[in-house]
């Protein structure tokens, strides 16, 4: 297969509600999103890099750039291409993990589409529908968390995932329990907004039997991650610290994590999170598949990967209209606490022209040199 085209294409989704975690506050969604045309056909992926360089070093417009004068050149330029050449054809590029995931992710659907197989058949999903887990942003006060959370519950969410932050913790995670009882799976999200000085504080949150409590720390700090597993009886979840399989094996080793969660988008792309996913299940540590607000795009190989065995804890993966009044693709609905996994060729979903023209805000068009 070769790569004939890549068509970049940067869109903008407004959210039907502004979404605040410890880095800043979101109100609409950028992604850049890839098109490949290939000898075998077309291929959809997307990159998760956001407006800032908040969640990690990498930003919509630094992925756009990367992508065009290092990445795209190598993918065109190469006289054959499959979705598993596409990490070793671009790791003479260092870094740039959610660049190079958006291509992968691009090739790979055109790939998979060549052959009528799915992502999640390809992956090695065991099942063909994922409970559904809700991130709920930081509020302004705790009566509009509850009702946030109410909401959420009533639509069937399985499990309800807090974003926390130094003076939002305790007395939100304290109201959501007592409200809604000790039966709502609970876990909480700090985006490394804490640091090792905070343990005993953070300690406090082992009265609320959460499931979990993810990256309390800098990405960079295993020491300290490892210093909260042995002090606190809450499990330990990392996610920006999880890069790679190479990662995890050693964050799993210095005992600084009990779970882990994946994005594709931040480790490379699907199969390195399948690598994670087996590096894990080898080490006895769950793992659940990490959100980063994608469209159905990235929603519909989220869910595939989700559908992996060792996901045995519930992803933030939810219904489209969690974020957006309207995807560009064909919208992720909530059936009974679950999203059905994309049984068709590919990613199982396409952008719909029309609702993708509209939040279009550029283009690029780049070919194969003759
Ligand atoms: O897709 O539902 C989603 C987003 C879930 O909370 C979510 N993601 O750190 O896990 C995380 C955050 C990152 C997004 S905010 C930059
Ligand atoms: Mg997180």
């Amino acid at each position: 297969m070769q790569v004939e085209r890549v068509v970049l294409r940067q869109i903008n989704l407004p959210l039907v509600s502004p979404f605040r975690t410890s880095l800043g506050i979101e109100y609409e969604k950028p992604a850049l999103l890839v098109q490949v045309t290939t000898s075998s056909g077309d291929g959809w992926g997307e990159s998760v890099s956001g407006f800032d360089a908040s969640y990690s070093s990498e930003y919509i417009e630094g992925t756009h750039d990367v992508m065009q004068r290092h990445l795209i050149p190598r993918l065109l330029a190469a006289p054959s291409v499959t979705a598993s050449a596409v990490a070793p054809l671009l790791a003479p590029v260092k870094g740039h993990r959610m660049a190079k995931a958006a291509l992968e992710m691009a090739v790979m659907d055109a790939e998979l589409r060549s052959y009528g197989m799915s992502f999640a058949t390809s992956l090695g999903a065991v099942t063909d529908r994922v409970p559904s887990g809700v991130s709920v942003g930081i509020m302004n006060s705790v009566p509009e968390l509850l009702a946030a959370v109410s909401g959420y519950l009533d639509q069937g969410y399985r499990r309800i995932k807090l974003k926390i932050e130094p003076g939002w913790d305790i007395a939100p995670v304290r109201a959501v329990r007592e409200r809604f009882g000790d039966d709502v799976v609970l876990q909480v999200d700090a985006n490394a907004a804490y640091t090792a000085a905070d343990a005993r504080h953070l300690a406090r949150l082992d009265d609320f039997g959460l499931l979990l409590i993810e990256q309390p720390l800098d990405e960079e700090d295993m020491r300290g991650h490892a210093a909260l597993c042995r002090d606190l009886r809450t499990p330990i979840c990392l996610d920006e610290s999880i890069v790679s399989a190479r990662s995890a094996a050693d964050a799993i080793a210095w005992g600084a994590c009990h779970i882990v969660n994946i994005k594709p988008g931040r480790v490379g792309g699907y199969l390195e999170a399948r690598r994670i996913h087996d590096v894990c299940a080898a080490s006895g540590v769950p793992v659940w598949c990490g959100g980063m607000l994608e469209t159905g795009l990235g929603r519909a190989g989220n869910a595939a990967l989700a559908a992996l065995p060792n996901f045995t804890l519930t992803g933030d993966v939810s219904a489209s209209d969690r974020y957006f009044a309207t995807d560009i693709t064909e919208p992720f609905v909530l059936r009974d606490g679950h999203l059905d996994v994309p049984g068709g060729p590919g990613l199982g979903v396409v952008p719909i022209p029309d609702l993708l023209d509209e939040v279009t805000t550029s283009m690029q068009e780049l070919v194969r040199p003759r």
